[in-house]
């Protein structure tokens, strides 16, 4: 419920590469009022189609990355709230009222779901990488975050109004960063973290942990450069096909 009593209407976001095995689960979890739309860019297994004949909204994006999908996504919603969730299995949709109270109540400006894994869920490599990072922004932001969660709410507006670059796995950062730029309250609240279904495209694989510790040095470089004062130097190789 917001403010004045209403079902809030939400859109979530779900950037999709390959998920047919996950998508019957994660859409059935979607409470009401909450609106799906499949980032697809590039599935070959079916997985758009699958999400349109079980009634989500589609949006296909040519260039491939996570950040491209996500922010397709985005830009396909209308709903005064957003929220972003992955698209396979390893994160329960039916908890996002929980990210969103914060929003709808005015207290908080982007909730971020911290990860509280079930055995098998992480792989230790990612795991370990994400304390690290999470050490790093509290370090570079003053602020508590312990975990740089893709499950994540804020209002759309807001979330248009940051202007993010990013195409590949820089663009969760580079949403924090900026949010933390603008001075928005950033607040973090636990969620459940699954096994994933199907095979993880991101950091269960060599070439997408790299370009995931590119993309992520690539913001944090940009950021601490802002820290001093300086002009941005550019991300944009970020935007180059993953
Ligand atoms: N559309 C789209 N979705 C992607 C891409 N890369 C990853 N995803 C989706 O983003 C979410 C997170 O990716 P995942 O493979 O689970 O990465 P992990 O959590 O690091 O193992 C999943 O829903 C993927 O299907 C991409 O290039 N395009
Ligand atoms: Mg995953």
């Amino acid at each position: 419920m917001d403010e004045s009593g209403s079902a809030a209407s939400v859109d979530v976001v779900l950037p999709c590469l390959n998920e047919r095995g996950a998508l019957p689960w994660v859409l059935s979890r979607l409470p009401q009022g909450y609106r799906a739309i499949v980032a697809d860019n590039g599935s070959t297994d079916g997985s758009a189609e699958l999400a349109a004949e079980l009634g989500a909204m589609v949006v296909r994006e040519g260039t491939r990355g996570f950040g491209s999908a996500a922010h397709a996504g985005l830009r396909a919603a209308t709903a005064d709230y957003v929220a972003f969730c992955d698209c396979d299995g390893s994160m329960d949709p039916a908890q996002l009222p929980t990210l969103l109270a914060p929003i709808l109540s005015g207290t908080a400006d982007l909730v971020l779901g911290s990860r509280q894994p079930r055995r098998g869920s992480w792989p230790v490599h990612a795991r370990i990488a994400n304390v690290w990072l999470a050490w790093r922004l509290r370090r570079l932001t003053g602020g508590k975050i312990t975990d740089l969660g893709p499950m994540r709410a804020a209002r759309r507006e807001g979330l248009v109004s940051l202007r993010l670059q990013d195409r590949r796995s820089g663009y969760p950062l580079e949403m924090f960063l900026a949010a933390h730029r603008h001075g928005w309250r950033i607040a973090e609240l636990p969620i459940t973290y699954f096994p994933r279904t199907g095979k993880s495209k991101i950091t269960g694989t060599i070439r997408g942990t790299i370009t995931a510790l590119r993309d992520m040095s690539a913001q944090l470089r940009s950021a601490r450069h802002l820290c001093r004062g300086g002009a941005a130097p550019s991300v944009r190789d970020t935007e180059e096909e993953a």
